[in-house]
């Protein structure tokens, strides 16, 4: 089984980290394919970063269909994208942030999500209501670390997230801690052992959901509006990523 794990924003060294985390649970005879978006943002934190980062990450789909993948995992928090991909892909595509809050449905009554900078919190909790778990989550929570800072050690990462799921577990009466970005993966089993709860990390979460779903036999349904994209012209620069019969 092929699950090709999408870094949607531009950034090696986060594909790295996530191709280790997705590796680290996925079963014998999984391969990951993990793979850094060719255009767009350096990191995704913010409404427009999300938006430019979609084209690039629908690229990845577009190349993984002709490449016969089974399943995708887009590993940024944001999801940016999801839908236009489960329209172009013949298997599941599952998004970290959505994967994560379901996972944490199953191990606690109410988590928290734990992000990096106050202005995609928002985004995260637009996800919440879109997710139908806004009856789980207690509380979105910034560390105000933007995305690349998570791999500077002078920022202090560890030290801050450690702290805010602390302040989590104490205020927001939630038993299960979501990490809010895909560059917090490799921080998830130390910070699990030293809180002593479930911290659940969107890449790994992903990556079990969508081999579960292909060992089921399931794909992306294309009865309505997950159904190739209709062929049509598009103008201007876009207009290579026009949808073909
Ligand atoms: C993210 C993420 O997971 N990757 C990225 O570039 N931005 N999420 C976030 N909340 O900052």
């Amino acid at each position: 089984m092929r699950i090709r794990v999408i870094n949607p924003n531009t950034t090696q060294s986060m594909t790295d980290l996530v191709e280790a985390a997705a590796r680290n649970v996925a079963g014998p005879d999984v391969t990951i394919e993990a793979v850094t978006s060719g255009c767009g943002p350096a990191s995704i934190e913010g409404h427009y970063d999300d938006a430019m980062a979609c084209i690039g990450l629908l690229e990845e789909i577009r190349k993984g269909e002709q490449d016969g993948v089974d399943a995708y995992v887009i590993a940024c928090f944001g999801d940016p994208g999801l839908d236009a991909a489960r329209e172009l892909a013949r298997g599941p595509v599952l998004g970290i942030a959505e994967a994560a809050m379901r996972a944490a449905t199953f191990v606690a009554t109410g988590f928290s999500v734990v992000t990096t900078l106050s202005r995609t919190v928002v985004i995260a909790e637009h996800l919440v209501t879109r997710y139908g778990v806004h009856g789980h989550c207690r509380a979105v929570r910034a560390t105000d670390i933007a995305v690349l800072d998570l791999e500077n050690p002078e920022s202090c990462a560890y030290q801050k997230i450690l702290d805010e799921c602390r302040r989590a577990l104490a205020e927001d009466r939630c038993g299960a801690i979501v990490l809010g970005c895909a560059g917090m993966a490799d921080l998830c089993e130390r910070l699990s052992k030293e809180l002593g709860v479930p911290v659940i990390d969107g890449v790994s979460a992903a990556v079990v959901m969508a081999e579960a779903l292909v060992r089921m036999g399931l794909n992306t349904s294309k009865h309505g509006d997950y159904a190739r994209p209709l062929p049509k012209s598009y103008q201007g620069i876009l207009a290579p990523f026009a949808p073909r019969e």
